[in-house]
């Protein structure tokens, strides 16, 4: 038996010394150590052995298992090592490889124009705030002294939620916000989105940008008004540029005035650009308070007055930048947006 024991430990040791694999070593260790492995039907031949002999038989036996035992260990060891490495070098890092180029997004031209208007007036002592796109009816229109039969009112002109709640159709309603929630002196620009059923064309979309301006002081006058928006249009398009006040009428300004700028395409000379008239479109409507506003909002018009604008943020990018269809703002195409 003893001899049966010594052949079986040396075949253990050269099949394990051939084994590469895994599972393989699984397979050798039932063999010989499982429970119907050879060295159990060797343990269980012993009962035919003399009592002398057992105890010699049975250590040997045990030598045998611890020998196999630790042999699969190692192995197993071995093993594990050699795949460890094998991942290891199969995900080795180049860290001299160039890296994937990760294409860094920018502003929308929109965006960043808003945020040049705001910087210039808020260079000018004025103060940014914010007011909401859904409004109602009565900040929108009728605080603002705007006539019941005013046809901006009409739904085919706006956007009503409900009878009182609408998507407000400029960001006028800013400055009754503002003056029911502040005392004089006021010095604001509020910019965001407005809306209005206005049909689509080069210059127009239902959707588009604003940037509102409130002054309310005492001694307020038209002569404010002129040199803050001059100064603003000569920081923002540069000296040169010239500014053309024609009057217009609204509900919410008395008197009121819309502005134009030269063309900056050939500076006021008139060229294909501006049909011939050195004018750019219209870029924002502005007046003085009407006293009816000032007093809806609890502002005694004897006592302060003040004047305010409205911009067309869409319209100014699309004059700095020369683009001639407001479309291109919003179509989301990348050939386009990639320029700026
Ligand atoms: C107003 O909305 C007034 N609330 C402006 C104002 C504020 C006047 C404070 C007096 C005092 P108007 O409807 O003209 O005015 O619009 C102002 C500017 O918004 C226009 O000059 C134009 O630049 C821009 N605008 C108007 N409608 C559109 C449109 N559908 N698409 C793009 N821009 C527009």
């Amino acid at each position: 038996m003893r001899e049966l024991l010594k052949i079986m430990k040396e075949r253990a040791l050269l099949e394990l010394e051939n084994t590469n694999k895994l599972e393989e070593l699984e397979q050798l260790r039932i063999k010989f150590l499982g429970k119907k492995g050879e060295l159990t039907q060797v343990l269980r031949g012993m009962g035919s052995l003399s009592s002398e002999e057992r105890p010699i038989v049975g250590q040997v036996a045990n030598e045998v298992r611890v020998l196999i035992e630790n042999g699969i260990e190692k192995v197993k060891e071995k093993l594990k090592e050699e795949s460890k490495n094998i991942k290891l070098n199969a995900e080795i890092l180049d860290i001299s490889m160039p890296g994937t180029q990760i294409e860094k997004g920018h502003r929308h031209p929109l965006i960043g124009v808003m945020e040049e208007l705001e910087n210039i007036f808020m260079s000018m002592g004025f103060s940014i705030v914010q007011g909401p796109e859904v409004e109602t009816v009565y900040n929108n229109f009728d605080a603002l002294n705007s006539p019941e039969n005013h046809p901006s009112r009409d739904p085919s002109d706006t956007f009503y939620i409900t009878d009182d709640i609408l998507l407000r159709t400029h960001t006028s309603p800013v400055q009754i916000r503002t003056m029911k929630e502040n005392k004089p002196p006021l010095r604001i620009v509020s910019a965001g989105r407005t809306f209005r059923f206005d049909d689509v064309d080069d210059t127009h979309s239902p959707m588009f940008h604003q940037l509102e301006g409130l002054v309310v002081d005492k001694n307020i006058t038209m002569a404010n008004l002129k040199h803050t928006i001059d100064m603003f249009i000569r920081e923002l398009f540069g000296s040169q540029m010239k500014t053309r006040f024609r009057p217009h009428y609204f509900p919410f300004t008395e008197p009121s005035a819309e502005v134009d700028v030269s063309c900056l395409k050939c500076m006021g000379k008139g060229c294909e650009a501006c049909n011939g008239t050195g004018w750019s479109m219209e870029l924002l409507g502005c007046g003085m308070v009407h006293p009816n506003v000032l007093r809806n909002c609890g502002i005694d018009p004897e006592i302060y007055s003040g004047f305010a604008f409205g911009l067309g943020v869409d319209r100014i990018a699309m004059v700095k930048y020369g683009i001639n269809n407001i479309r291109l703002l919003f179509e989301n195409d990348m050939r386009f947006l990639n320029q700026f």
